[in-house]
């Protein structure tokens, strides 16, 4: 068992029972063999993104090898999962390669003996942040557990040549930078130019007739659209098993011939080409927004179809026709994004493979399946029947059709009301005629799940409350997780070799070893090491801070953390409104024995969402009024971290003290940051809200501070009109507060910035803010309290980390490939 444990990053002391690893004149060639012949330069001029591209060429040639042995090993006859998502968040994969394939120490030596360091060269890789938030990094996290699993799998998207934008924050105000990442090469993806299919789109459908009296639909598209794939190889812990993730790029078909069209337009040829390759040139930055604009549209389809041509090619090669697709195929749609799948497997089988409608049918609704990760109505996807006509006119058909046998299928169970059709068609004709995404996704799939017990549990009563009567197998709970190899041992080694140390190396595999640390939580000797380790981490993160933002804070401090995509929904500003309120308490009370707190906050806002934005000038402009009194110096500290990546995660999650999870209750589907701040130590506070209900399942009531409305009674209390004024005026704190960031008092600069901020949350607050608020202000007093009793609180941290194994990502694709894929776990 060579490097059994993290062993390889530790001093030989350290090393519980684990062999060292042996030094390795492999890697060290073979780093040198990549500098000179594939980078290009001799030892003497490498630099830093030199010897990072040689480093990872020489650990990518370790993976190949795995790589095809794990196609060799499982051949095409078993069955596989294909994961479709427009998004895929991954991060930076240099060093989780390395950690998985347990070769830190030997990467490590062999850098050393050529005077590199392999911490300074891994920060060189720019992250894949080929997605916004959540939803993206749980398919990146999903990835890493497949392979882990055994899984046979693809994972399906689109290679964007720009990331998620980079965030300047100049003077408060967000600034989106393009995220050009794939400037200085990718060492990791290898494209295939032999794999290319061809996505159409627009013209018109033919319908002509067939001797046996049915009829064939062809579909005369006016453009085509090429769709070149891209792999990269993703790797399980161990290196047990690599998977492909396949991201698709789009390229114009033969230019040449495109010019020829155009004769003597060579600037409209060029014009066209853009156009065509404008669907994977860059990622739609909003969070559980529809940007509902026909680009994106396009780009739905052209991954999805491309997907769909592949998968369909390998099975025709094994097998004479599709009806055992179900049983060597199963397509997990990451939300609607990839929804047109429906259309577009109907499509494939009955108009280019001439699959009989009913027996298409019952193969798509077979092998498709539907996550669901929002319940916001404004969120959930639709798009003008006028659009799908001109893009996807084959598909509008199709979707008739289906929707048409679907709302017959219920005639014929008895009788129909017009409100039933109403809430169940596909077609909403409220406002204008529109497509509706998540009932199209659920009425062809053979599973749909929700990603937390309280989110599946509210889309069975609310969403999809007509579709679950119709269809009550349908839905099913899978709660989200987290990869551990990445959020705890790769992010936070020091704290993985201690839990080594005291639980024994069973709990690198297996998540819910953690709960071995039950027995040491009472032991100050172990205590103290743990405080230890996080010490560290908050004095890295301190460093981080004062780079990035010039405020330096204490490291002994309490480090209040929220991180996330910046919403309404998740409340930042509920945050802010406690920072100012403290603040004046701490200034009215100067002499009290205050808990020193570091507010930290990190997180993009969707570039055309101006309340968020106006949410990070806040924390800018408190940061500015609060860091910059001597009243409350080394009490009470602001900082906004820009450009919040998984990069940065990895280095503020280690550090956390409190966790915040303080979204309206009922609209939060889960939340992963949750998972990854408590298994690294943080406590929670939190709303009884997606996964966080779980959370406190799994630590226990009294290791996590909820406040404030349950889901229903957030519900009931958002119907009564006056609820704010009336929050209001029960709370003097609440309302000086208000008047404070209403007035100007932290925008001098600007006196009625906020004044609309504010004035939104008296007249409506739809997130019940100010409903919250005094609840919340107890709930953090709680806490403040707390930190004063040292032993208390690290035993609720420590008992967090002990019983959170259960979020593992590998316990969520385990009950996803038994329940709704049906395929073995290795
Ligand atoms: N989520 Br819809 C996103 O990150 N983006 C989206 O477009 C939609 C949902 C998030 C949820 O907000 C979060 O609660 C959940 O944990 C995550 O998806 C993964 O399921």
């Amino acid at each position: 068992l060579k490097d059994a444990t993290l062993a390889h990053e530790a001093p030989p002391e350290a090393a519980a029972g684990a062999a060292q690893p042996r030094p390795d004149p492999d890697m060290r060639e073979a780093i040198l063999a990549k500098l000179r012949f594939a980078v290009g330069r001799d030892v003497s001029a490498a630099r830093d993104h030199d010897w990072y591209v040689a480093t990872a060429l020489a650990v990518r040639d370790r993976v190949v090898e795995r790589w095809l042995d794990s196609i060799a090993r499982t051949g095409p006859e078993k069955k596989h999962v294909y994961y479709f998502s427009l998004e895929f968040l991954i991060g930076r994969l240099f060093f989780d390669t390395v950690s998985n394939l347990n070769i830190v120490g030997e990467v490590r030596q062999a850098l050393a003996g050529l005077g590199v360091d392999l911490d300074r060269i891994r920060a060189v890789e720019p992250d894949a942040a080929l997605g916004n938030g959540g939803l993206g990094r749980l398919a990146a996290c999903f990835m890493e557990s497949l392979a882990t699993l055994d899984i046979p799998a693809f994972g399906y998207g689109i290679r964007y040549d720009y990331g998620l934008f980079r965030q300047a924050i100049v003077d408060g105000w967000q600034h989106e930078i393009p995220e050009d990442w794939l400037s200085f090469g990718n060492p990791w993806e290898f494209e295939r130019p032999d794999i290319k299919y061809l996505v159409r789109f627009g013209g018109s459908v033919e319908m002509v007739g067939r001797p046996d009296g049915t009829i064939q639909h062809i579909w005369h598209s006016a453009e085509t659209v090429v769709a070149v794939a891209f792999d990269t190889p993703m790797v399980g812990w161990r290196g047990r098993r690599v998977n492909t993730l396949r991201l698709w790029s789009a390229r114009a078909a033969d230019p040449l011939v495109l010019e020829a069209f155009n004769r003597g337009d060579h600037v409209g040829a060029v014009a066209d080409r853009m156009r065509v390759e404008a669907i994977s040139r860059v990622l739609y930055p909003s969070d559980a927004t529809p940007a509902g604009q026909e680009l994106r549209l396009r780009q739905e389809f052209f991954f999805t179809s491309a997907s769909l041509q592949d998968l369909l090619r390998r099975h025709r090669e094994r097998h004479p026709d599709f009806s055992n697709l179900p049983d060597h195929g199963a397509i997990q749609l990451n939300d609607t994004h990839p929804a047109i799948a429906v259309a577009e497997l109907m499509r494939l089988l009955v108009d280019e493979h001439n699959v009989r409608w009913d027996e298409a049918w019952r193969i798509t609704t077979a092998t498709l399946n539907y996550t669901n990760h929002t319940l916001m109505p404004e969120a959930l996807e639709t798009w003008p029947v006028e659009l799908m006509e001109r893009v996807l006119p084959r598909h509008i058909q199709i979707i008739y059709l289906i929707n048409f046998l679907h709302l017959e299928s219920l005639a014929k169970n008895g009788e129909i009301s017009a409100d039933l059709v109403r809430q169940v068609s596909l077609i909403d004709e409220s406002h204008g005629r529109r497509v509706r995404m998540g009932p199209l996704a659920f009425i062809g799939s053979r599973r749909v799940n929700g990603v937390s017990a309280l989110h599946t549990e509210l889309m069975r009563k609310t969403v999809f409350s007509d579709l679950h009567a119709l269809y009550p197998d349908r839905i099913t709970n899978k709660t989200n997780g987290i990869t551990f190899r990445r959020w705890l041992l790769e992010a936070n080694p020091d704290l993985t070799r201690l839990l080594v140390e005291a639980v024994g190396p069973q709990v690198l595999d297996d998540a819910e070893a953690l709960s071995g640390l039950e027995r040491v939580v009472g032991d100050p000797a172990f205590r103290d090491r743990f405080v230890a380790v996080r010490r560290r981490n908050k004095e890295r993160l301190a460093q981080e801070i004062a780079a990035r933002t010039g405020v330096k804070v204490d490291p002994a401090a309490l480090f209040d953390v929220q991180i996330k995509r910046i919403h309404e929904y998740k409340r930042q500003h509920l945050n802010l409104l406690e920072t100012a309120a403290l603040y004046a308490a701490i200034k009215a009370e100067p002499n009290r024995d205050w808990t020193p707190r570091v507010k930290i906050f990190a997180g993009k806002a969707a570039s055309s969402y101006v309340v968020a934005k106006l949410i990070i000038k806040l924390a800018y402009d408190l940061a500015q009024v609060i860091n910059n009194d001597p009243d409350v110096r080394g009490r009470l500290a602001v900082a906004f971290l820009p450009n919040y990546n998984v990069s940065l995660a990895e280095i503020i999650i280690p550090a956390a003290d409190l966790s915040e999870q303080i979204s309206t209750a009922g609209l939060e589907a889960s939340g992963t940051g949750n998972m990854k701040l408590a298994l690294n130590g943080a406590i929670t506070i939190g709303t009884l809200d997606g996964a966080n209900v779980e959370i406190r399942e799994q630590v226990g009531p009294e290791n996590i501070t909820i406040f404030g409305l349950t889901a229903p009674e957030a519900l009931a209390r958002k119907a009564e009109p006056d609820h704010a004024s009336r929050a209001i005026a029960a709370s003097p704190r609440l309302a000086s507060v208000l008047d404070a960031i209403g007035s100007g008092a932290f925008s001098p600069d600007d006196p009625g910035r906020f004044a609309g901020l504010v004035g939104g949350l008296r007249d409506h607050d739809p997130f019940l803010v100010t409903d919250d608020f005094d609840a919340y202000w107890e709930a953090q007093r709680g806490l403040d309290e707390l930190w004063h009793r040292p032993e208390e609180w690290w035993r609720k941290s420590l008992l967090n980390v002990a019983r959170v194994g259960w979020f593992s990502s590998d316990r969520t694709i385990r009950e996803y490939a038994e329940e709704i894929w049906r395929v073995p776990v290795g």
